[in-house]
């Protein structure tokens, strides 16, 4: 395990009685660098979460703050007001000073949270149960939003999900082959290209406003929902609130929670789309929904997983491209492998589409 004591001088100027016990470095997340701490004090042991903050993703990184202050205490209070006592937000800890981040030596943001205590998360989806659950906490903590004035956030990350943007993206990364890797993958390239336009409307209705926006979280990843003693008791990652929709959401919660493969598994064989975990995530995420959305919403939920599931694909094989600039990876062609495991889901997403349209209906009529 890496020496990570160096920090503790760090993590000791945030507001945080007992004493400094230990730091582990936790392996989650494309964007950040997370790290749990242990504290002692006279009568317990307390956990905190540590993120140094990647300003290239986030270059106005006080706004961010700001956001994810707002969204907690919000949820914070609905949680009280609904009276739903299993469900917890993790708070921001400020440094001693009342400041929300400290810098470190070489200039970095960093930022505390409290911790669940003895709460876990799943990197893969094992189970119907596991998928239903989750996705019925990501609805709660939608529908505890869902009274925000969705205007006055900013947007965190311009056009972060929209269609268009990424192809874009795309392009320019495809013109430039800045990695000289084109040529590896001109079987991912044709199948984005041959896709341009059959999700576009998504994306652009939610974001031009033709479908209603809603303050949302937009990174549904499976991983962001914690258990604590088998229940679905609340959602992490707060950093892309921000104007969006529960379409895109859940299509985002079904591009990572509708197989029980890896983002990065490299065995395609083993990448499969199971419709029993679809259903169950629609069952638990639009059954705390379904009566706030309107009928234009509802006849494009079915789109959403692949709609989604490209458009994150897309984002994987745009930084192959570019040399891996953007997410976080771990050997040199860790982003193909993750944006095939993305396009072999859409595949088979784009072959369920009637059967999840007529879940979908079942689920509206009810
Ligand atoms: C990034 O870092 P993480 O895993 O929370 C990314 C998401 C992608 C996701 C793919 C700010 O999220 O948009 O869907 O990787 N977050 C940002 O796993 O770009
Ligand atoms: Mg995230």
């Amino acid at each position: 395990m890496k020496d990570c004591s160096y920090l503790f001088p760090l993590f000791q100027q945030f507001a945080i009685e007992g004493t400094l016990q230990e730091v582990q470095e936790l392996k989650i997340g494309h964007i950040h660098d997370t790290y749990c701490s242990s504290w002692i004090t006279a009568d317990s042991e307390r956990h905190f979460i540590h993120q140094k903050l990647n300003t290239e993703v986030f270059p106005d990184i006080d706004r961010v703050m700001e956001t994810v202050q707002r969204v907690t205490r919000h949820i914070q209070e609905a949680i009280r007001r609904e009276q739903h006592d299993s469900d917890e937000i993790c708070l921001v800890v400020p440094a001693a000073s009342g400041a929300l981040l400290v810098y470190d030596a070489e200039g970095h943001p960093w930022r505390t949270y409290t911790c669940i205590e003895r709460s876990t998360s799943y990197q893969v989806c094992p189970s119907e149960l596991v998928a239903e659950k989750a996705a019925a906490c990501c609805g709660r903590f939608q529908r505890y939003v869902a009274d925000c004035d969705v205007e006055s956030f900013p947007e965190t990350i311009q056009n972060f999900h929209r269609a268009s943007f990424r192809y874009a993206q795309l392009d320019g990364a495809i013109a430039d082959d800045r990695a000289e890797r084109k040529d590896t993958v001109s079987d991912e390239i044709a199948f984005a290209l041959e896709r341009r336009d059959r999700y576009a409307s998504l994306s652009e209705a939610v974001l031009n406003g033709t479908l209603p926006r809603w303050l949302s979280h937009n990174d549904l990843k499976l991983n962001n929902v914690l258990f604590r003693n088998d229940v679905a008791c609340s959602l992490v990652d707060l950093d892309t609130y921000m104007p969006g929709s529960p379409l895109l959401d859940f299509g985002d919660l079904v591009r990572v929670a509708s197989t029980d493969a890896k983002e990065d598994e490299p065995d395609l064989d083993k990448v499969h789309f199971k419709r029993s975990y679809f259903e169950a995530l629609a069952d638990g995420y639009w059954g705390e929904l379904n009566s706030l959305m309107s009928d234009d919403e509802w006849a494009l939920i079915s789109c959403a997983p692949a709609a989604m599931t490209l458009t994150i694909g897309i984002r994987f094989l745009t930084d192959y491209l570019n040399g891996d600039t953007y997410f976080k990876t771990e050997y040199p062609a860790h982003n193909r492998t993750r944006a095939r495991v993305q396009f072999r889901l859409v595949e088979q997403m784009e072959q369920e589409e009637e059967a999840m349209k007529a879940h979908l209906e079942q689920i509206r009529r009810a």
